[in-house]
């Protein structure tokens, strides 16, 4: 292949259904890909468990070329599971678990980014563009610049880069950042996270700053940028306008009892995603309005996750003992207070649990940015609807109209729900409304644009 742009990920954007591919869900994928489309481009990414050992030569899929990327099980295990997964998205995420460090992991790393750089090396046409994207693929960019010196390289981080102080930890830190060192551009979701990446890159890659974000390194400059990422809002503002959606979210609120209010989470199982402490609050709030004719609906939805990893399966049965414990406390005759589904929703669901949720309770200990929080609001067309949402989130430095909690103060969290359903419809409307014009004027088209633009895409 000769193209372009090449965009390189973690996983390919199509899956294997059948014999025949087709286009992972998710609006990364439908922004990016008519972009590709137009300019020749490819993608670079693992094609998935579902391909077995299989090796893959290229095809075209989905208007562009699928370039994918083997890994065997050990490498799934070490590179995926073990430093993506067991060290740096803990590290990432402010330590909320304990990030493990072993060098046949690193090792792992190591020699899987330089697989998906020789990739991309074989894909990209000579004046063409790399876009490398996430944790997972973090010395690509570097590889890439090794391979050929003249490449146009960005890079983006969909998680937060953590304060140099926890970064101190990382024994390759020096390499990390050597890696993210080697693209042009180097954007992340928040101001908060570029500043982090500045402290390291002078202390651990030498580099000096040269101030408005720009770095110089070895000679070259490379800029960060923060570019926070969108959801595709007319896709979600259409379902949940559609007269079949609105009809079955009022059955849903039948089905549940006709609660007077309906509290929503949405959530891959995840310890970064505070789900246990979101479910102390919850009691909290049930148990102060126990003499309250109140009766309150708690919606917990939980898609699967990682579930080969120790921590992933505890926390799931810490989280399923806390659901049948509050059930147990405060269930009466034809009202269980928690209502709890462990697994994937199609889309048209979970816009329904969207419409119709009186309050959104998004309460991550740490998140990049939290497309939950937007894909809410942008469901909410009658400008009703209340987003609590932690000030840990990416989506926090954003979505000021929303109420604003520290998800580790379980009586906060409590009285903001309290407040949350007390509230004055006139506040909802403003709140909502305000909210919603933040959501669609930065899109995920928007997004894709602010990212593809500074690379001369
Ligand atoms: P995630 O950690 O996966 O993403 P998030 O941004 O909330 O977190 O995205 C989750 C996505 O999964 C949403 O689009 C949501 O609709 C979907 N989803 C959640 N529950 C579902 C269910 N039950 N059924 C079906 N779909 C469900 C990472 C980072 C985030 C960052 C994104 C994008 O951790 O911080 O916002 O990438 O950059």
């Amino acid at each position: 292949m000769n193209s372009q742009i090449v965009v390189v990920a973690n996983r390919l954007p199509v899956r294997r259904v059948g014999d025949g591919w087709e286009p992972s869900p998710g609006g990364l994928v439908r922004a990016l890909v008519p972009i590709l489309q137009k300019r020749d481009g490819a993608w670079v990414g693992w094609a998935g468990a579902d391909t077995g050992s299989e090796a893959l030569e290229p095809f075209e899929a989905d208007g562009i070329g699928q370039v994918p990327v083997p890994l065997s099980a050990e490498e799934i295990e070490h590179f995926y599971f073990g430093f993506c997964n067991g060290t740096l998205w803990p590290l990432y995420h402010d330590v909320v678990s304990a990030p493990e460090f072993h060098r046949r992991w690193w090792r792992a790393y190591e020699a899987v980014n330089q697989r998906y750089a020789d990739h991309v090396l074989e894909t990209l046409s000579p004046d063409g563009i790399a876009w490398v994207q996430d944790y997972q693929l973090q010395l690509v960019p570097r590889m890439i610049r090794n391979g050929r010196p003249d490449t146009t390289i960005g890079f983006y981080l969909h998680i937060p880069f953590p304060p140099i102080e926890l970064f101190a930890r990382m024994p390759w830190r020096n390499e990390i950042i050597q890696g993210l060192l080697g693209a042009d551009v180097v954007a992340f979701q928040t101001r908060r996270s570029a500043e982090n990446f500045i402290r390291c890159a002078r202390r651990y890659g030498g580099a000096h700053s040269l101030g408005r974000g720009e770095l110089s390194v070895e000679g070259r400059r490379v800029r960060t940028q923060r570019a926070p990422i969108g959801i595709d809002v007319d896709e979600f503002r259409n379902l949940a306008r559609s007269p079949e959606i609105q009809e079955r979210a009022r059955e849903l609120r039948s089905e549940m009892g006709n609660p007077d209010k309906v509290i929503l989470g949405v959530d891959r199982l995840d310890y970064t995603k505070g789900i246990d402490i979101r479910l102390r609050a919850v009691e909290t709030l049930l148990r102060w309005s126990i003499d309250s004719d109140v009766r309150y609906e708690f919606v917990q939805v939980a898609v699967p996750s990682r579930e080969g990893v120790p921590a992933y399966q505890s926390l799931r049965e810490n989280i399923e003992g806390a659901v049948g414990r509050i059930n147990g406390d405060f269930a009466r005759p034809g009202w269980s207070p928690v209502h709890y589904l462990y697994r994937s929703l199609p889309l048209e669901e979970l816009v329904t649990y969207y419409v119709a949720a009186d309050v959104m309770l998004v309460t991550p200990l740490r998140d990049g940015m939290n497309l939950v929080a937007k894909e809410y609001v942008a469901c909410r067309v009658h400008n009703d609807g209340v987003l609590i949402l932690s000030e840990f989130a990416g989506a926090a430095e954003q979505l000021r109209s929303s109420l604003l909690v520290n998800p580790h103060d379980v009586d906060q969290v409590a009285a903001t729900l309290q407040h949350a359903v007390e509230m004055d419809p006139s506040e909802i409307q403003r709140r909502m409304l305000s909210l919603k014009r933040t959501v669609k004027r930065a899109d995920v088209y928007r997004w894709a644009a602010s990212c593809l633009d500074p690379l001369g895409a």
